[in-house]
């Protein structure tokens, strides 16, 4: 029987790494990480919550990792037990809270893109989560409103004037996915989760939004851990493999 390497952990995106943005993670992929964790502790970053992560990587995911971080960390699992929860709203306060959602909404009732659905702000418990379109568009929707907003930069447009409307409030807003941004206070991004990993002396993190900018990069940079960047769950696999089971 194989023996788990003391020390290490494979820690994993989840959007363009262990699965394709927004799917389910294949049967293949949920069989590989049940060989990687017999040598190896493995966990999970996303910025997405727990329930989108659950149902791109099964309603077991708590316990199917060793750790689960849900929201860049802001929520935490360790062996399926929740060890840690931040709060925008104690974070803000009510009043910076209330500016911040009404100069956002407003600014999206202004914009003029092909079309609009629900779910403009969802508010999640360490983020906001920003969707011009809104995020109960359908599949089709989402993949078309990517597309437009590769040419208009209707997203790199609204960030940047939120980042200077609201420097004061030392906001961190980062696009890491199809149809959304997320906005979290500065330094509540992936590296987050780092803290609840110190007793580890080889975290390896595989992402693929790597590059500055990405919702990858402080955590593939941080002198904490050891980076890889991946572009799919094959390329994930294989460089795991290269890595753990040869
Ligand atoms: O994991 C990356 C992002 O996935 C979703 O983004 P979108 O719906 O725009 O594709 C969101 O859950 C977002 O919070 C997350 O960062």
């Amino acid at each position: 029987m194989a023996v788990k390497k003391p020390g290490v952990i494979a820690l994993f995106d989840v959007d363009g790494t262990l699965t394709a943005p927004r799917k389910e993670a294949t049967p293949e992929l949920l069989e590989f990480i049940r060989e990687l964790r017999k040598v190896v502790t493995v966990g999970v970053v996303g910025g997405s919550d727990l329930s989108k992560i659950s149902e791109q990587l099964g309603k077991t995911v708590t316990t199917d990792y060793d750790y689960c971080f849900s929201e860049n960390g802001l929520v935490a699992h360790k062996d399926g037990k929740p060890i840690g929860i931040q709060s925008l709203k104690l974070y803000l306060g009510e009043d910076k809270l209330k500016e911040l959602i009404n100069f956002t909404l407003h600014y999206i009732a202004d914009l003029d893109i092909p079309i609009k659905r629900g779910t403009f702000i969802e508010f999640r418990n360490g983020m906001l989560n920003v969707s011009p379109i809104g995020r109960n568009c359908s599949q089709e929707e989402r993949d078309e409103f990517e597309r437009y907003d590769k040419v208009q930069n209707i997203r790199p447009k609204m960030v940047a004037e939120l980042r200077e409307r609201f420097a004061h409030l030392n906001l961190t807003f980062s696009i890491g996915g199809q149809i959304s941004f997320d906005v979290f206070p500065r330094g509540w991004d992936k590296t987050y989760c780092l803290q609840y990993l110190e007793d580890f002396n080889e975290i390896h993190f595989f992402g693929d939004k790597t590059y500055e900018g990405g919702n990858d990069y402080e955590i593939y940079e941080s002198p904490k851990t050891i980076g890889h960047s991946v572009t799919s769950p094959d390329d994930t696999m294989a460089k795991c493999k290269a890595l753990f089971m040869s």
